[in-house]
This record gives structure tokens, sequence and C-alpha cells, in this order.
């Protein structure tokens, strides 16, 4: 019998990419009947709840309080923290007192909750990540009013008590980062809720998942969770798969109910290009603990590959998996959107093929798809709201326009917030967005005691195979930094403990996280730390196989990632400071919001640099603990930014303190976009490189509410000038200069991440700053870049080049221009991309003003900018509250003379229209402007 789609099936999989439908069982969604909330320590608040939600979002819901990103709001909620709360359903009337069996299932409980049906104790939970469900059935069978009620302990408090347990495990004092509400490392909730460096510190509590009551009759299912796993035959992680042989599709599904003993498993596979048919029986059927699985083999020629974006199509296929009772009744049915492709991180030893290319010897560190290398682009994900329940695809869809639009194939999604939701997963699925994904540590040792290991354990599993059908996974690793971080700063503060905890380090993400991983999945690639020197061997007849280099390192060899944090203004563009390894997975330096962001947030009185309120949002360096009076630290951060603006930029003196608070934000945003071009631009020219270096990500894609942050891109989705830059410097074929500022060796390279060499046109021409071009050796020539590789255009000495001029009044005009191909693209596309070299830093340079003009034409939908006067550098078109969009470019330098072409996408607009009218233009001169 083949599993046959009904017609509401097949409707269900139009809205959903994963979804499930049932035989004769009953699901109520907890999130359709009314909630009220309440607190123990807060008799008169009794306000309607919602599921999913949280606290205070119910609370402002109702008014009870206001907009907790506002202002100083964050501390003023604190006690909402360290508060009890209790959701209490309605009577559960539609539910039948006799069914066979009822279960409640909850997707996320966040955090400490006791959960009671029928006035009875139903179960306590402690573990934000997990799924949980509870057999209800006895409670049910004799319940006079069948009232649900989820009753959230305080997390800080808890966090505290559970810190101060006998015999609880501690740390050297400056291993645990502290941002604001301590202990968080004891407990296993979204570890960034206790405040972190880029947010505020709400510790929010409630059924932030959806959440259901199941009912059966005898012999039925309900599937809860569903792992499938599709990897070429033989595939092992961490070794790299041969493209050649077949797909196995594994799937196993997590149900509760009752299995009939003879219970099957069918699927369907239907999609693609060339509208792929295929259904039947799954082969090697096994049952075990409420877990059904069974595989088959796929024919390599059936389907097409899953690529991301910029490297081919991203071909999905739907999954369907029945279980099939006695009868050959359906019990229960689960979609599952799919791909197939390998995604491999590859750390295996540099060989000596490699070496004879010109690899430097030591480890590789880079991502392969379908067994390519590739160049990934792209930055870290941080939790896009204090409150998860507020995220919706709608509003990641938007931010994730901004990642494509941006040229960025892979975010890290960083590993102290929460777990992606699946619609994340299904947009970078549809998208071609790379997530590499991470296990929810960071910044922190954490205990390795049994209780703690086990509940790791169960969400480790369940997220695990929660997520593995996305084709855009990429790569789980164990924890932010502990690597190069937290066990550094434990081996100097307790050298005689260091054993101890390294083997306790181990415990946690090698002995159990590594085995859950490759139990269920033969398809991602597990690191136990996010920056890493990589494994020094694996060994599969353990349990688990890595054993990590660590600092086992040959002088001479390159291994593993890097990161990159330097809040010394004066080394910024020293290149000489930049790591060089295999992969940049972090790198960054803080900037202002803009003002429009700001004035969301603030009081119009607060806008101001260092205003207290603007300060007391700066967790830069973290605050370090509950005192609200943080202003030192916050003083700290403000200071790195106006010593860089200072340093690089003129500074702003306008007379109207809005617009140079506006125009400080601004230079703020023009020295982190510059220093993370100079290290991107870094990091591409190493693939060219002994390091053969194939990958940046910076930090951070976005924020999470307005405040002085490392984001590209501001709460409401306003792209900051990083954004801009990222987008420039992430173009296939890029050109860049390189300055030594100790002995001003300088060198021009053009760098291509295509898959194929090309030969392009480059034009290097100087320039003084009205724009008049000077005599100093103009180069036209034509080169060929090689297939992700790069070619040195010019080596020379600043000084020998620019004898005959004043540097300060000297600009290098740089730009490559080639045609090519995509990787898997039939279709030839121009690849142009221009660049600017000014020999002293801008702040010394002699600016004139541009003359910049700015129209709009209604029948283009175009604004067209041209300088009159001079050069103008990171020319910037601005617009107006009210709307959210990108402009096509921006941050641009333009020659006198020469027009330029911006369009633009509108991702939210309320203003119908009209902020057109509002946009601005202004260049780095307008700073001298008073
Ligand atoms: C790295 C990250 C984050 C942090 C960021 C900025 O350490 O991994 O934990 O927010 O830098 O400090």
């Amino acid at each position: 019998m083949g599993a046959t789609m009904r017609r509401s099936t097949q409707a269900i999989l139009a809205a959903s990419a994963a979804s499930m439908v049932y035989g004769q069982g009953q699901v109520l969604d907890l999130g359709t009947v009314d909630w009220t909330l309440t607190s123990p320590n807060f008799s008169y608040i009794n306000v309607p709840g919602k599921v999913p939600s949280q606290v205070h979002l119910d609370l402002q819901a109702s008014k009870v309080i206001g907009d907790p990103l506002y202002a100083l709001n964050e501390f003023n909620l604190r006690w909402i923290a360290f508060s009890n709360w209790t959701y209490t359903s309605t009577p559960l009337t539609s539910l039948n007192a006799n069914a066979n069996s009822t279960w409640l299932v909850f997707n996320g409980l966040d955090t400490f909750a006791t959960v009671e049906f029928c006035g009875q104790h139903v179960a306590a939970t402690n573990n934000q990540f997990r799924q949980y469900y509870f057999d209800i059935t006895d409670i049910i069978s004799s319940c006079n009013s069948p009232v649900l009620s989820v009753n959230f302990g305080s997390a800080p408090i808890i966090a505290n008590a559970t810190a101060a347990l006998p015999g609880q495990e501690t740390w050297p004092w400056d291993v645990q980062q502290l941002y604001e509400f301590p202990n968080r490392e004891y407990i296993r909730k979204e570890q960034s809720d206790f405040g972190w460096d880029w947010g505020p510190a709400f510790a929010p509590a409630g059924i932030w998942q959806p959440a259901y009551v199941v009912q059966l009759p005898p012999n039925d299912v309900y599937i809860r969770n569903t792992l499938v796993d599709v990897y070429r035959e033989g595939q092992i992680n961490l070794l790299p798969p041969d493209q050649s042989k077949d797909w196995v599709l594994n799937a196993s599904i997590d149900y509760v109910g009752s299995l009939p003993a003879d219970a099957a498993l069918y699927y369907t596979i239907r999609g693609g290009n060339d509208l792929l048919d295929l259904s039947g029986r799954l082969a090697n059927l096994s049952s075990y603990g409420g877990r059904l699985t069974g595989s088959i083999a796929i024919s390599s020629d059936a389907v097409d590959l899953w690529w991301p974006v910029g490297m081919g199509s991203q071909t999905l296929y739907n999954l369907t998996l029945s279980v099939i009772g006695s009868r050959n009744n359906t019990l229960a049915t689960v979609f599952k959107r799919i791909g197939f492709r390998t995604i491999f991180n590859n750390q295996t030893p540099v060989s000596q093929q490699q070496i004879d290319l010109g690899v430097a010897p030591g480890g590789n560190w880079h991502f392969e798809i379908n067994g390519h290398e590739f160049y990934a682009k792209g930055s870290n994900f941080i939790p896009p709201d204090p409150f998860w329940p507020t995220v919706t695809k709608d509003r990641l869809q938007i931010l994730f326009d901004s990642v494509v639009d941006g040229n960025q194939n892979m975010l890290r999604v960083w590993s102290s917030g929460a777990y992606s939701p699946d619609f994340m997963y299904d947009l970078a699925d549809e998208m071609g967005i790379l997530l590499w994904s991470e296990f929810e540590f960071g910044c922190a040792l954490y205990p390795a005691d049994e209780a703690f290991l086990e509940n790791v354990a169960q969400e480790v599993e369940y997220q695990v195979r929660r997520v593995n059908h996305h084709p855009s996974l990429a790569y789980w690793a164990g924890g932010n930094e502990l690597e190069n971080l937290e066990l550094p700063l434990a081996n100097k503060s307790d050298p005689a403990r260091y054993p101890q905890l390294q083997a306790e380090y181990e415990t946690l993400f090698l002995d159990t996280i590594a085995p859950i991983v490759f139990g269920n999945s033969r398809s991602i690639s597990y690191s136990p730390s996010s920056t890493t020197n990589g494994w020094q061997s694996l060994d599969f007849s353990r349990r688990q196989p890595i054993t990590q280099r660590y600092n086992n390192l040959t002088v001479g060899s390159i291994y593993g990632n890097t990161d990159h944090y330097n809040y010394n203004p004066p080394q910024a563009f020293n290149m000489s400071t930049f790591p060089i390894g295999r992969f940049a997975n972090e790198f960054g330096y803080h900037s202002m919001p803009s003002l429009q962001s700001w004035q969301q947030a603030v009081d119009p009185e607060d806008l101001h640099f260092n205003s207290t309120v603007v300060m007391l949002r700066d967790h830069h360096p973290p605050a370090g603990g509950m005192n609200t009076s943080n202003i030192y630290n916050a003083s700290i951060g403000q200071g790195q930014m106006t010593m860089s603006a200072q340093l690089y930029y003129p500074v702003p003196n306008k007379t109207d303190s809005l617009a140079n608070f506006s125009a400080w934000c601004h230079t703020t945003q023009i020295f982190q976009a510059d220093f993370y071009k100079a290290q991107i631009e870094f990091y591409r020219r190493g693939s060219a490189l002994p390091e053969r270096q194939l990958g940046s990500l910076y930090w951070q894609l976005e924020d999470q509410w307005q405040a002085p942050t490392w984001a590209g891109i501001e709460y409401d989705g306003r792209w900051k000038v990083l954004h801009y830059v990222a987008k420039d410097v992430y173009e296939p074929v890029i050109i860049s200069a390189f300055l030594n500022i100790s002995n001003h060796d300088f060198e021009v390279w053009a760098v291509s991440d295509l898959w194929s060499s090309v030969s392009a046109k480059v034009n290097l021409t100087w320039y003084d700053w009205t724009g008049k071009q000077l005599d100093s050796n103009p180069i036209s020539e034509n080169v060929t870049i090689g297939a992700l590789n790069g070619t040195q255009i010019l080596s020379s000495n600043v000084d020998t080049l620019l004898a005959d001029h004043n540097p300060t009044n000297a600009i290098l005009a740089m730009e490559v221009t080639t045609h090519g191909k995509l990787p898997n693209s039939d279709t030839t596309q121009t690849f142009t991309h221009k660049n600017w070299f000014h020999a002293t830093s801008l702040s010394n340079s002699s600016l004139v003003d541009p003359g910049l003009e700015l129209s709009h034409s209604n029948e283009t939908s175009k604004f067209t900018v041209r300088a009159t006067k001079g050069v103008a550098a990171w020319v910037w078109l601005d617009y107006p509250s009210g709307a959210v969009l990108n402009f096509d470019a921006n941050a641009f330098w333009l020659l006198p003379g020469e027009p330029k072409e911006v369009g633009y996408k509108v991702k939210s607009d309320t203003t119908s229209g009209r902020w057109v009218d509002g946009v601005t233009v202004r260049s780095l001169w307008d700073n001298n402007v008073r």
C-alpha cells in the first residue's frame, strides 16, 4: 500500500513546511483557549494571558506595564523577574474524560514551571529548551474541573538558590562572564535572558512555545518530534562525504500513545524540478522506547541538489511520513520539507597535495557544500528580540531579506540565545542561508554533575532531532568561545584545578553532547566550541571520536578559526593585529544606532551621546551585576566609540544638539563599518594566501533593542553603515588595498569567490580631493583571478608612490570589472567593484565640500546623487522614521561629476510613500559643517 495523501493533508502541507495530522486522536491547541495571568506576589494583578507568550508581554498587553524596551524600563521591571507567575486556563470542557490516553505536550516552558491539572500536581520542569510531555490519563478520568495551571518560579531566584546548593560546582572568579542577573550557568534557560553586552536582562517566564492536550484512542499515536537525516551512503560526520554515492534517508518519529506491534512507516517524496514522486515503505524498521525508525536509499540521479544562495538553486522536496496501523489505517502523518545536500565542516589535516598548492600545513577549517569549498560570507545572529514569542516568521523574513540583499550566505546562530524555531530554518531553506547552529552555552564553564548532564542530554536529543531535516542546517557547535576564552582563563586563574575543569568541559561537550549529535545525524559536523583549533585526531571506535587539538600546535602550521576584538582604536587598522587563520567566525566593534532608532526608545531630553539613559543602555563592557549605576563600564564603551571616531574622522560639532547627536551616532557607524571592511578584505585575501582562509562571519547581524551594539541592522530593520559596507565587500569579486601602517608597504589585490577563474580589468587612479587626477602611476590592465582565489595587482610603498604628492591630498580610486558566472549558473554576469584608499586618516585629509546634489525620479523610483565640487567620502542617504527600507547602495564614494543612481527596497512603510520627500544626503564633509 502506498501512503496516499488526502486533500486535507495537502492543504496543511501548503500552509506549513512541517505539520502533522492524526488518525482518530484529538489535539487541543492550548493557544486557542482563554488564560489568565496572576501572581501570588501581587494579588491585584489578574489579566488575560496567552499561549505562547511571556509574562512581560501579557502585562504589557493589559497595560500593567509600558514598553519594556523603553528608556530604563529594563531596570524598572526587575520585579517581574523576581516574582512568581501563574497561567490558568478556563476549564478545558472539550476534553473527553474517558479517552484511552490523555497527554499534555509542551514544546517549551520558560523555565521553572509547576504544572497542575484538575487541581493535581502533574510535574515540575527546569529546562526552557526541552519538550515536555506528561500522561494525565488518570487525572482527567476523575476530574471535576479540567483546569490547567502552570506556575512559574523566578528564574533569577532559583538560579541563585541552585548556585548555593551544598557541593555545587564553582569556577575561578574571572572565568564566568557576569552580565546582570548572576548564576545563569547553573540553569538551562536562554543565557542572554540574564543580560548580555548587546541586550537587556528581563529573565522572562511563560509558556513560550505551543502547547497541546492530546487525546488518543487505543492503538493510536501522536507524533511529538521527527528526525529526518539525509546523507550520502557511507557518510560519517567529520569525514568528507563521497559525492558519487546514493542518498540515504533515515526517518525516525518520537510519539506518545500506543503503537500496534505491526505498525509500519510509509513515505512519499514529492517535488523538485522533475516533479519527483516516490513512495513506499521504509525499510530497516525498528521500534523502541516511543520511537519508530526506518530508512530508504534514494538514487543520486533521482534528485536535484540544494545549494546555498549564490551557488545554485534551493531545490526542496516534500516528505510525508505516515504511521500505518494493523488495519492499513493511517495513525498519524507528519510532513517535513527536505533537501539533498552535504554540508561538511572540514577540519582534516592539510594534505601534501594542498601543501603543494601553497596551503600552509596544519588543519583545515572550512565548509564544503556538495563537495565544493566555498567562501562563507555572513555574520552572527543573536536573538532578534528579548521576548521570543514576538519573533514571527514575517519579522524574520524581513531580516533574512536583508541577509540575502547583503550578499551573505551563512549566519552563525550564536549559542547563548535559544534554539531557532522551525520557521526560521524554513526561511533559510527557501532562501539558501546556511545556519551554523549551536547549543546554548556561552562565556562560562558549566556544571558536569549527573542531573545537569541528563537535563542537557534531553535538550540536545530533542533539538537535534527537531531541526536535522533542514538543508540550511550547516553545523553544530557546542558553545560560544569556550575553548579560546573560558578554558585559558581557567588555566591562568587556577592551574592546579585546570585538569579537572577541562575534564568537566569534555564530559559535557564531548562525552555528553557529541554522541547524541552523531547518534541522530550523519549529515552534520560538530565541534565542542565555536572558536577552536579544531580536532587533533578522530577515533571512531570510541563512543565519541574527537580528541581536540587545543594548543598542541606546530610552529609554521595554521589551525582552526579565529575571532578578533580590539578596542584600542589606534590599532584598529594595523593589519598585523588581525588573526591569521582558516576562517573568521567573530570580529567586531560597537557603534551607536541611528537617531531614528534612539527616538523610538528614549525621551527627547535624553538624546545626547552621554546622557544617563543612553549610557545605561550601553552594556559594553558588561555591566557586571545588578547595580543599575553601571555607568562606569558604560563610560568605557562610550569612550571607545568616541575615541575611534575622533581619531579617524572629522569630529562633528554642530550647533543643533539633535543634529550633533545624529552626526556623532553616524560617525561611530562609519568607524565600525571601516574597521569591519578592513578585516573582511584581509580575510578574503587570505583565500589566496597560505592560510587558505575561507570564511568571514562578523559580529553581529542585528539588534534586539535600540542601543549601542555591534549590530549592522537596527532593531526595526534599518541598516547601519556596516550592513551596506558588508554587502559591498561581500560582492563575489572585489578589489582592495592593504597598507602596512608601520612601514607603509602597500598592496592592491583583486579577490574572487567564484568557482571558476575569470579575467578581469583593473584600474587604479590617484586623485586629489578636488577630483583632479594625479600623475602618480595610474594602472589599467587585464589580470586573471583564479577560482576562489586572489591576484596581487600592485605591491609598492605609499611613500614611493606619493613621493611627489601630499599624502593628505591623495586618494586612490580602484575598480575591477569581470564577466563570470556564479557557481552552477549558466548566465554570464558582469561583476564590478569600486574601492577607495586614502593614505592618511580622514581626520587628517584635505577634504573639500563635494557639493552633493540629490534628486528622485518617480518614473524610475531611483535617487540620483552627484558630487559637483570634489570627491565625496562615505556618501550617506538617510531616510526619516516611519518606513524601513534599504537602498541598493549607501556609504559609497563619488568622484565629481559622476552621477550615482540608487534604487531601494521598501520593507515597511507607515508614511504612504512620503518618506521619499524626507530623504537627505550627506558625506563625511558634513561633519565639518556647523
Ligand atoms: C563575543 C560573542 C558574544 C559577545 C560579543 C561582543 O564574545 O561571542 O558573546 O556578545 O563577542 O562582546
